[in-house]
């Protein structure tokens, strides 16, 4: 095997594309409008880009109440006591002092992670830490749970709510796609004592993502739309990250013999194994011919299923050493 690619190679491509659909736009005014009811803002955030894709139009428009950061999913980075050292110094260097790693997906026979506990007694110690001026409501705390999408808010809420309220219904849907959640709700209730209303919002995402970096890491994490990227481009950089952080469980979870930094060579190996075509009709000297292909858009969205569902290895997408 030669050598890894050490950058990654964007083509003609400068921008992440535009996906910025009308609810969330509508959603982030209904959130302002709403900040002078709540005591605490909650900024969900996908534990395995810690430091990539936090939407700043959220930080500045909520950036008046008190903050905590819930990076979730911790079970999808599985970070090593390495990795959690050097990254609480990190986020302790980015002045973010209030932070918690949770899991809030049903772990195990739908038990909840420990980590659901901890949520509230820190937002209460957030916001006795703070006057409470401004605000309408005296007897309940209120949360706002804000995010870009997919990141588990709505299974944040679902969460606690089982939590305190020892509900097992579902009171907030979640789904595995993007874009779920779309308008601010009305008020639920998730805890008697002290009473805590959150309310659950839509994910927003920032127009126009400059940087690709970040883009591509978005579109791994499942928060924006594979159209906007490509699979297949998204796949590359996916096997780019995979060689470049020594995760080679793929080769043989894809039954490879090595390592392999060309992205056509794994896309044709899993079409050919699941027998995946695509039928072209081509024009010949003789007339039209039908011809089978191999259908790469099938096997690039396999690879990015695989690592979503965590088969390709857990760990933290951003370099904690680098910038990115
Ligand atoms: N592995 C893992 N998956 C999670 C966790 N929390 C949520 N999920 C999954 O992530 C997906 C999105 O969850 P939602 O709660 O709908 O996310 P959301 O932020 O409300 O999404 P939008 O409403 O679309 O913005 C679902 O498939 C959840 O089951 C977690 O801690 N670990
Ligand atoms: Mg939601």
């Amino acid at each position: 095997m030669s050598a890894f690619r050490t950058a990654f190679e964007f083509g003609s491509r400068k921008t992440l594309g535009h996906w910025f659909p009308r609810h969330m736009g509508k959603g982030l005014r209904q959130m302002r409008a709403l900040l002078h009811k709540v005591d605490c803002v909650v900024e969900v955030h996908d534990c395995r880009i810690p430091f990539s894709g936090r939407n700043p139009l959220l930080s500045e428009a909520l950036s008046s109440k008190p903050h905590l950061l819930v990076l979730n999913k911790v079970d999808t980075a599985a970070p090593s006591r390495e990795d959690m050292d050097i990254l609480e110094r990190r986020l302790d260097n980015e002045d973010i002092f209030d932070y918690i790693f949770t899991q809030c997906s049903p772990g195990e026979g739908g038990a909840l992670d420990q980590s659901i506990s901890e949520i509230i007694p820190r937002c209460v110690d957030i916001i006795n830490r703070t006057s409470r001026y401004d605000r309408e409501c005296d007897s309940s705390l209120d949360m706002m749970i804000v995010g870009v999408p997919n990141v588990g808010k709505s299974s944040l809420i679902n969460a606690i709510r089982r939590k305190y309220l020892h509900k097992g219904q579902i009171q907030r849907t979640v789904a595995k796609s993007p874009g779920h959640t779309r308008s601010v709700m009305f008020r639920i209730k998730v805890c008697e004592k002290p009473l805590v209303h959150l309310y659950d919002t839509p994910g927003i995402l920032e127009p126009g993502i400059g940087d690709l970096h970040c883009g591509m890491k978005l579109a791994l994490c499942n928060t924006v739309k594979d159209h906007l990227l490509g699979t297949a481009m998204i796949a590359d950089y996916l096997l780019f990250t995979l060689n470049q952080k020594k995760e080679f469980g793929y080769v043989s979870h894809y039954n490879l013999k090595e390592p392999i930094d060309d992205i056509r060579k794994v896309l044709l190996h899993i079409a050919l194994r699941d027998r995946k075509y695509k039928v072209r009709k081509v024009l010949t000297g003789t007339g039209d011919q039908i011809v089978k292909i191999p259908d790469y858009e099938y096997s690039a969205a396999i690879m990015l299923r695989d690592f979503r569902n965590g088969d390709l290895g857990r760990f933290i997408l951003d370099n904690l050493r680098a910038r990115h």
